[in-house]
């Protein structure tokens, strides 16, 4: 069967880490930007490791330097995941890269990112919500600014509050103002965790940061204490099979823990994370899943449910959403 057309719901996708190569390479172009060391001869994303991963990152976001430019990239991207199927996806987005975590230059950056959005919706039948991510290896400093930007300005867009990057620097106790000042302001909260870290990262950012889903948590799976805990508190993991294969957090698909992890009752979500630096698409993370482990539609069926439940969006967009996953429409 061929999963494009399938509605599907993505909770895990960053912003520049859609933008495609060639949108980059455009933008580099545009603004007289040498970042030809960043791509493979065949014109990719070049990484060796994750640290590298992280890096290339931050040089292909180099070129994202207005508002417009950020208007032009949410349009790319949604255009890709909607030819997948995707009606609901929810997107990190970085004060960092968006003005510098400047609030009157943050308000100009998001005010793009959701006309983009709306136009998308429009368009291509796709709704996208924001989630403002603060990078860990920025230090706990950063991510207070960051943590202000996106407390004054949660809305009907911007649903919830992140922290992604580096998880091996610091503790998750070193971010806990910013998610309490998130959370004071009404956003959802989720956290990149246990991707290289062992299970008690999902412990410790749990106790701390108090947050309802957890990126990534695919380490956990060996701590049966932890998944009980997980599983008993409802604590949904984002999990993105192919970028955790692509970077080497397990061997291969048929290694991956995603399948024991929801027989022990995790509710887990599957995403794409970068799409283009991991060569997939929400078709291909399907796929992979259909491949490894005989899922189908009943399967999906479910991690869509689980996705639109644990989505930050108001109640009237969850409900419309959820009519979209049942009609297939
Ligand atoms: O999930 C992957 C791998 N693990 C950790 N962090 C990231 C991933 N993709 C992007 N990131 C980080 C990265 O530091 O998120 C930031 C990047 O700068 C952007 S958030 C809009
Ligand atoms: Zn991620």
């Amino acid at each position: 069967m061929s999963w494009s057309s399938f509605p599907k719901v993505e909770l895990h996708l960053h912003l520049e880490g859609g933008a495609p190569p060639a949108f980059i390479r455009g933008l580099a172009k545009e603004k007289s930007v040498d970042i030809s060391k960043i791509f493979t001869e065949d014109g990719s994303y070049a990484y060796r490791d994750f640290v590298h991963f992280l890096s290339v990152y931050e040089a292909a976001t180099s070129v994202l330097q207005s508002p417009e430019d950020f208007r032009r990239l949410t349009l790319a991207v949604l255009e890709e995941s909607a030819s997948h199927g995707v009606v609901y996806s929810e997107t990190f987005l970085s004060p960092d890269f968006c003005g510098g975590r400047d609030l009157a230059a943050w308000r100009d950056y998001l005010a793009a990112i959701a006309d983009a959005a709306y136009e998308a919706e429009r368009k291509f039948g796709i709704t996208l919500r924001g989630i403002v991510t603060c990078i860990r290896h920025f230090g706990p400093e950063k991510a207070r600014e960051t943590a202000i930007c996106a407390a004054e300005t949660v809305g009907p867009f911007l649903r919830g509050f992140g922290m992604a990057g580096d998880e091996n620097i610091g503790t998750p106790a070193d971010y806990a103002w910013s998610f309490d000042c998130a959370r004071e302001a009404g956003l959802g909260l989720t956290s990149h965790a246990c991707e290289w870290r062992g299970p008690d990262e999902v412990r410790q950012t749990l106790d701390a940061l108090k947050v309802s889903r957890i990126g990534h948590g695919v380490r956990a799976h060996t701590d049966d204490a932890l998944i009980e805990r997980v599983a008993a508190e409802g604590i949904v993991f984002e999990v993105c099979p192919v970028s955790n294969v692509t970077l080497g957090v397990f061997p291969s698909m048929a290694k991956h823990p995603i399948a024991k992890l929801r027989d022990k009752g995790v509710k887990v979500t599957v995403s794409t994370d970068d799409p283009p630096f991991f060569h997939t698409t929400m078709t291909r993370e399907y796929e992979a899943l259909e491949q490894a482990f005989r899922w189908g539609e009943e399967d999906f069926a479910a991690l869509n449910e689980t996705a639109i439940a644990a989505a930050f969006c108001d109640e009237e967009t969850r409900a419309k959403i959820r009519q979209r996953l049942t009609s297939g429409t």
